[in-house]
């Protein structure tokens, strides 16, 4: 009897998690500069944002299953940032829409069939559905703003009307609307907490500032507000990792204000040229700049000790310079060793991975579908990859973890197969990807030593 009674205290305590005190359940996290699985190997993410009519009545585009299973059988990538609208949550003051999330939860269990991971992104852009944007429900704002507003183009300079300026002073402003807000977030996470694919929420996209100094508008008003979407979501999803963004006035070169973020923070800029969103093209001469500022944003995400992945990065396939953009955007981001989502996953003439009809558009796909690792057993991530040989080659702070080092290699890329060179370590090759075990280090010494991998044709 007493024996029996000690197997089950200790069954229980090794079941709970609860005896050692330090052993926690393990889990998705951020740590040492990466989002770290569950086996602890870092996690780059990439992949395309999922947009377009996601903005608008019927908030959903064209995509069906076959296109989730094109992003990650076709082109290898692991992840989607899903948009949502804070208007189709919550489309009346205190009335929720149990019907578009359930559309959504769709959504995401085709994603999580194809094996995709996902960040849902509650996006708007010029305030809300009252303007020529998207994003806050009509009944947030006074109907005499709308009325008062006059559109210009390009859509962004939109944000400049005065009308649009006081719609987010007063949704910062007040305490009422914020807890619309957040509670619209808690209904999210609510509904969509199950499901595995999900890995974390981006509370709001490219937050804007309203009539408040850019300089603080992060660190006074976004960080508390994003605080409290956090506790609200982690409250029904407790494992999700917050993507933070920064106010849209880092995309026009200001450097954050943040002094602090959520714990298992992602910081979740955007990447873009200037001139490029202006419709000028870009030119190769900013290059530098592109890369520069990537490195910019890693080292803000290392002072906030977050992991750094960037939300959005894209361009119109007919301007001019649109391959060296990209390339620039896959050089900088696997210099500090970054994930990236492409700006978008549309049929369309403008920034779609694909034409009206349906087909790819290469000056983008051939620039974006290339190795990349998924996980990684170490710290210290970088990748690359030149064009001109097809090599793609990986650097790491080796480090003991729960799994291999797995990296996607889109078939299309080595149509006659490739080589790997890891220093002999275990090579297991699947379709699309290889799985790596342990790389020993071949350059510097003690904790800080280095292992390359490289693919060759
Ligand atoms: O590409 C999108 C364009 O068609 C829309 O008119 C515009 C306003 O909704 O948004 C563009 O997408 C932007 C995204 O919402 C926010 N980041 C920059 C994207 C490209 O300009």
């Amino acid at each position: 009897m007493e024996r029996r009674r000690v197997a089950l205290i200790v069954l229980m305590l090794a079941s709970c998690g609860c005896g050692g005190g330090d052993s926690p359940e393990p889990r998705w996290q951020v740590a040492r500069g990466f989002i770290r699985d569950p086996e602890g190997r870092a996690v780059i993410l990439r992949g395309v944002n999922l947009s377009s009519v996601h903005k608008q009545k019927p908030y959903f585009d064209f995509h069906l299953e076959a296109d989730y299973r094109r992003i990650r059988e076709d082109w290898g990538m692991n992840s989607v940032r899903f948009l949502i609208e804070w208007a189709a949550v919550e489309p009346m003051r205190g009335v929720y829409d149990a019907a578009y999330l359930d559309e959504v939860a769709k959504r995401i269990e085709w994603a999580q069939a194809a094996g995709l991971w996902v960040v849902v992104d509650m996006h708007q852009d010029v305030y809300g559905e009252g303007f020529a944007g998207n994003g806050a429900p009509r009944w947030t704002c006074d109907e005499a703003r709308y009325a008062a507003y006059v559109p210009t183009t390009p859509w962004f300079l939109n944000y400049t009307d005065p009308n649009v300026v006081a719609c987010y002073d007063g949704l910062y402003g007040s305490a009422e609307l914020r807890g619309h807000f957040i509670e619209a977030w808690r209904r999210v996470a609510a509904r969509l907490g199950g499901y595995p694919a999900v890995l974390g929420f981006d509370p709001m996209n490219e937050p804007y500032w309203g009539s408040a100094p850019v300089s603080d508008f992060e660190a006074a008003t976004l960080a508390p507000l994003f605080a409290e979407v956090a506790a609200a979501v982690r409250g029904e999803a407790p494992h999700w990792l917050a993507f933070i963004e920064p106010a849209s006035s880092r995309n026009l070169g200001f450097a954050t204000s943040y002094q602090t973020l959520p714990k298992d923070a992602v910081y979740a800029p955007h990447s873009y040229d200037q001139a490029a969103e202006g419709g000028a093209g870009f030119v190769a001469s900013k290059r530098a700049d592109v890369i520069a500022n990537l490195a910019a944003l890693a080292r803000e995400a290392e002072g906030l000790g977050a992991a750094l992945w960037i939300g959005e990065y894209g361009g119109v396939a007919a301007n001019p310079g649109i391959r060296e953009y990209m390339d620039a955007q896959y050089d900088g981001a696997g210099a500090v060793g970054a994930g990236m989502m492409y700006w978008h996953y549309g049929k369309d003439g403008g920034y779609g991975l694909l034409d009206a009809t349906g087909a790819e558009k290469p000056e983008l796909v051939d620039t974006l579908v290339r190795p990349y690792p998924e996980r990684v057993a170490g710290d210290a991530v970088t990748y690359a990859w030149d064009e001109a040989t097809s090599t793609f080659t990986l650097t790491f702070v080796p480090r003991a973890a729960g799994g291999p080092t797995v990296l996607s290699v889109p078939a299309r890329r080595y149509p006659a197969g490739y080589q790997v060179a890891c220093g002999g370590c275990t090579v297991t090759r699947g379709t699309g990807r290889v799985e790596l075990g342990v790389v020993a280090p071949t350059a510097g010494a003690g904790s800080g030593a280095t292992a390359t991998v490289t693919l060759t044709p």
